[in-house]
């Protein structure tokens, strides 16, 4: 506006006509009254700022050290996995004052209510920091003592096995010993969490129930190949059993062998260093290759043209030798090479009841005079291995029908639990304010229950959904326990130390679970007074006092002392009148003396001195 009166004045200063100087002395005017209203205008915001600035009154009453945030707690109904809602909601949990919810445990979690018994078996995988799929672990079970007390069908055909649910079946196989006190059962282990432990359960106890042991569902379908460290067997047996050139003897084997998961009771040994399970295959064959081998169910630690009626290099004794054990068998070829009975050779197989089999190689003469075929094979050109190309002295592999890894899981059996009965499990989630107590700034986590059980018969566990893992857990915490309750009301409190983090999602949502000891013949009731989570930090709280007439904004917090001089940004608005307690997770007070300054968007400034 007070250009285009500008322009205009010029304009009219050039003209020539009187009536212009008219104009021009009203447009003078105009342009008066516009510059001194302006000059009001703004004069009055300044006032107005200055007068608003004037009656802020921002007091910090209070610095201190602040350790936790506030609890977080139930933000809904809690979720019941096994029990039964009794009284109140998850409102009640949300402050310790007696006010409480009510659960009682339920029947749950048990597989068939055929079967009266189970044993939990705690899988062990600590020592492996890569989670399994579909991983077969031995679990060894003392039977007969179960057998014994009429607890177990005498052939065991009521064994069950299933996942950490407790209800989903899972195969097994029973690969020996039923009704001994080391029943050996291989269990196919769906997912086996990393560095961690999983329970699964064994169920007996139902009398009209028929085996479900399953070698097909249990071990795999070919065999792998395992590089170990050598060992040799001493042989014991001093009876050779082919003596002489292409000669060989059937062996029984003192168990149910299950090459390719097919049960083999005999083998064919021969001294050209193989052993056949197919009676109609050429026994005594010296001409070996990979295509012969992968035509015949062998096994040919050292297949090549033998001989074992003639001493020579390292072989004193030449013969093929074999040594029966329950659970393994030796056989030792002490052969030399035929047509030069100079070159020698000492060779093992060993064939193991769970299906394993082991070559070992010792020593030799002559060594690279030798053109053998080395492998197992199935006999149908498909499934075989051939290490033919890996033959050394002082040499062992191992071929698994198993999954392997180096560090494999160890399985434990535990107590006995009785069908019927009660447990408990109930899941609430729960949310960290990751706002204001960042993840990197919480040191760890605690979770607080205060609760009552009306008996005492079993122990109260409190534990998280572990995010990595994708389970409930408590490996990590300060107590992993759980609780023996009083029958008044008890605290249980639990720190999570380090591992808080595996146990917060980057949401901040935390899922807490209250579970039980066991299944029990007790059905407890469960009254939940208080359930919450808080942070535990190494923070600082500002207690702030708006005391003016006005609202202020806080835009940022000086915190001064002998060696620092930090300022942090915030952004928090205070009501006239309110009193405010301002918590920084991210803000460590020195020990030293201390000035604190908060600042507020009109420039006011408020100061704390320490002492
Ligand atoms: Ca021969
Ligand atoms: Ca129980
Ligand atoms: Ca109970
Ligand atoms: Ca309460």
């Amino acid at each position: 506006m007070l250009e285009t009166i500008i322009k205009l004045l010029k304009h009219f200063r050039n003209g020539k006509r009187g009536v212009s100087n008219v104009i021009v002395v009203m447009l003078s005017l105009i342009l008066v009254v516009v510059i001194v209203s302006n000059v009001i205008l703004w004069s009055y915001q300044m006032n107005q700022f200055d007068w608003e600035r004037m009656q802020e009154k921002i007091e910090i009453t209070n610095v201190a050290r602040e350790t936790h945030s506030p609890w977080f707690v139930a933000r809904e109904e809690y979720q019941l996995n096994i029990g039964n809602w009794v009284n109140g909601t998850y409102i009640d949990t949300q402050a310790a004052d007696e006010q409480y919810e009510e659960f009682t445990e339920a029947p749950g979690g048990w597989y068939n209510a055929s079967w009266i018994y189970r044993k939990p078996v705690v899988i062990n995988n600590t020592q492996n920091s890569n989670s399994l799929t579909d991983f077969q672990v031995l679990v060894i079970v003392d039977t007969a003592s179960l057998i014994t007390v009429g607890k177990m069908r005498s052939d065991c055909g009521d064994i069950r096995f299933t996942d950490s649910d407790g209800l989903t079946l899972i195969n097994y196989w029973i690969e020996s010993g039923i009704n001994s006190s080391n029943t050996n059962v291989w269990v196919k282990v769906p997912f086996i969490p990393a560095s961690s432990t999983i329970t699964i359960y064994m169920y007996y106890g139902n009398p009209g129930a028929t085996s479900l042991s399953n070698i097909s569902g249990v071990l795999e379908a070919t065999y792998t190949k395992i590089n170990v460290a050598y060992e040799w067997k001493t042989r014991i047996s001093t009876t050779d059993v082919a003596n002489g050139d292409d000669v060989g003897s059937w062996q029984g084997i003192t168990f149910d062998f299950p090459f390719w998961r097919e049960f083999k009771t005999r083998v064919y040994v021969c001294s050209n260093g193989f052993g056949v399970f197919d009676p109609t295959a050429s026994t005594n064959d010296y001409s070996n290759s990979l295509t012969e081998l992968q035509q015949r169910w062998k096994i040919a630690p050292f297949w090549d043209d033998l001989r074992t009626d003639t001493n020579g290099g390292i072989v004193t004794n030449a013969g093929v030798y074999v040594d029966k054990y329950s659970d393994h068998f030796v056989i030792t070829w002490e052969t030399t090479r035929y047509g030069a009975s100079g070159d020698s050779i000492k060779f093992q197989a060993i064939l193991y009841r769970n299906g394993d089999v082991r070559f070992n190689i010792d020593n030799a003469t002559n060594f690279s005079s030798f053109t053998p075929t080395l492998g197992i094979s199935k006999g149908n050109s498909v499934n075989y291995i051939d290490i033919t190309n890996e033959r050394a002295t002082g040499k062992s592999w191992l071929f698994l029908l198993r999954k392997y890894i180096p560090n494999e899981p160890t399985s434990m059996v535990g107590s006995e639990e009785t069908k019927g009965k009660y447990q408990f499990d109930i899941a609430g989630s729960f949310i960290v304010d990751l706002s204001t107590y960042p993840i990197g700034h919480i040191e760890t986590l605690e979770i607080v229950l205060r609760y009552r059980a009306n008996d005492t018969y079993e122990r109260w566990y409190v534990k998280a959904y572990n995010w990595i893992n994708g389970q409930y857990s408590n490996v990590g915490f300060n107590l992993t326990t759980g609780h023996i309750p009083t029958m008044g009301w008890d605290y249980y409190a639990v720190n999570l130390t380090t591992a808080w983090d595996s146990y917060v999602h980057n949401n901040g949502t935390i899922l807490v679970k209250l579970c039980d000891e066991a299944t029990d013949i007790n059905q407890t009731t469960i009254d939940i007074d208080f359930l919450g989570v808080r942070a535990i930090i190494d923070g600082t709280s500002f207690d702030l006092k708006n005391g003016g007439a006005t609202n202020i904004r806080i835009v940022s917090i000086w915190i001064i002392n002998s060696t620092d001089h930090k300022r942090y940004d915030a952004n928090f608005f205070m009501n006239s009148g309110e009193n405010a307690v301002y918590i920084r997770a991210d803000i460590s007070l020195s020990t030293d003396g201390f000035i604190v300054r908060v600042i507020t968007e009109r420039g006011n400034i408020a100061v704390f001195r320490s002492d």
